[in-house]
């Protein structure tokens, strides 16, 4: 049986080391790129790069190949789909793939209540656009965002992006009418979740009043942030308080969603029916595809034309995202979630006992982080993490890190990853680790 990651001489190659000299010529430098070995074809949890290298993927391009690189079925609908059309506009002559994308998640996502939705091509797109429906459907201005949070790189989604490096440094002024409110984060405040909560909502009282209110936005456990998983109860207070003034809850589940936590959306680990979801990223194998789902009365509030755009709802990314619905459904991705949460939970807790710099495992399903925290005074262990990070991308293996502090490394694969090269990139990191800390 072949062995991965399967790597001939140093990372990144002679061709990928040429590629990056062309990329530094032609490409902004604003672009950057963590790893720069190039990928010529991927699979699930393999990525092959054009010296030939076979890296092993736990990062799934950002939480986006839940179900696997070049999925035979996204692929088999996205060719159908090509060859048939591939751009009319939906809002001036539309097609069904839209409509049955649509069903799906409102299908799909948690809440009872009857649902609507819209599509758009981003993540932040989508983010934009359940503000503004909030905004107007509520007729009030406050958006309310928590620490550590992630929601994007437009102007407004910068607004509600918490760190500034290197999202936002030097790119202000931001959209108003944003607040930053803390969140819970069991490792660092302590606290319950309801105890939380009530911190959370006594500022929003007291600096911004529940009648100016318009949403609250959350991500059910936090992706850039670092994979912070709220406390129980926590966001269950926000939702209630959320309907008690009148706003609207918006869950931002662009990196939860989609069987990534081992249920279909993380909020229903935390017992809530969220108003309205944004989701992509794992919407449609790899297609630029973004939603807005939510309640029937809010989302049908808009009048006619005020939400689209060229290419919202491409009849190519739709096909992806149908077979990747279908398939998701069909191969019980959530099962798969549990099944490597419990393969990547038995080597990292194992490794936190012999490492007492890791201060916590921590996540839900495909969706697991390892935080690092000097033992001498807790103090975040950015460049050790980025070091480990590193090591494991020369050995052939792709992790990514996260946190406001950079001293979180996270693992996302894809769910259709097989065991044994998830056991093997594990087993890479843990060397790593070992390594970088030298105990
Ligand atoms: N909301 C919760 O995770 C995207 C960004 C990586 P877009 N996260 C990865 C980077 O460096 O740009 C994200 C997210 C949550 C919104 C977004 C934004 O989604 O599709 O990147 O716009």
């Amino acid at each position: 049986m072949t062995q991965y990651p399967m790597v001939s001489g140093e990372l990144p190659g002679s061709k990928s080391n040429q590629l990056q000299l062309r990329k530094v010529a032609a490409v902004s430098n604003g672009v950057g790129t963590v790893f720069p070995s190039y990928i010529q074809s991927a699979s699930d949890g393999l990525l092959v790069d054009v010296d030939g290298n076979h890296l092993i993927d736990l990062g799934s391009g950002i939480g986006v190949t839940g179900v696997g690189n070049a999925n035979s079925a996204v692929v088999q609908a996205v060719t159908e789909q090509v060859s048939k059309f591939t751009h009319t506009a939906f809002a001036v002559t539309p097609y069904e793939p839209y409509i049955r994308v649509c069903e799906l998640l409102n299908e799909l996502t948690p809440g009872s209540f009857e649902k609507k939705s819209a599509l758009f091509n981003s993540g932040a797109e989508a983010v934009e656009n359940a503000v503004k429906i909030a905004r107007y459907v509520t007729k009030r201005q406050a958006i309310v965002v928590l620490e550590y949070g992630y929601h994007g790189r437009t102007n407004l989604t910068m607004a509600m992006t918490a760190k500034s490096m290197p999202f936002k440094h030097g790119f202000g002024p931001f959209a108003p009418e944003v607040y930053r409110l803390p969140t819970s984060n069991p490792l660092i405040d302590g606290l319950s979740g309801s105890d939380a909560a009530e911190l959370t909502i006594g500022r929003i009282e007291k600096e911004i009043g529940g009648a100016n209110l318009a949403a609250i936005v959350v991500e059910p456990v936090q992706g850039e942030g670092g994979f912070i998983v709220p406390a129980a109860g926590f966001l269950k207070a926000l939702a209630e308080f959320s309907k008690k003034v009148g706003a609207i809850l918006i869950a931002d589940e662009i990196q939860s969603g989609f069987c990534r936590t081992g249920e279909w959306f993380a909020s229903e680990h935390h017992g809530i029916e969220p108003d309205l979801i944004t989701t992509a990223k794992g919407i449609a194998g790899g297609m630029p595809l973004s939603a807005v789902t939510g309640r029937a009365e809010i989302m049908d509030q808009i009048h006619p034309g005020g939400l689209g755009g060229t290419y919202t709802g491409n009849p190519v990314a739709c096909a992806a995202a149908i077979a990747a619905m279908e398939w998701m459904v069909t191969q019980d991705a959530n099962q798969m979630a549990k099944d490597i949460e419990k393969t990547i939970k038995s080597v990292l807790n194992k490794l936190a006992i012999q490492h007492p710099e890791i201060a916590e495992v921590r996540g839900m399903g495909a969706m697991v982080a390892i935080e690092f925290l000097s033992t001498s005074d807790r103090k975040p262990m950015a460049a050790e993490v980025s070091k480990i990070a590193a090591s494991c991308h020369k050995a052939g293996v792709v992790v990514l890190t996260s946190g406001m502090h950079g001293n979180v490394i996270r693992f996302l694969p894809p769910l259709s990853i097989p065991t044994d090269i998830l056991a093997s990139g594990l087993e890479i990191f843990a060397e790593k680790v070992t390594e970088v800390l030298g105990n």
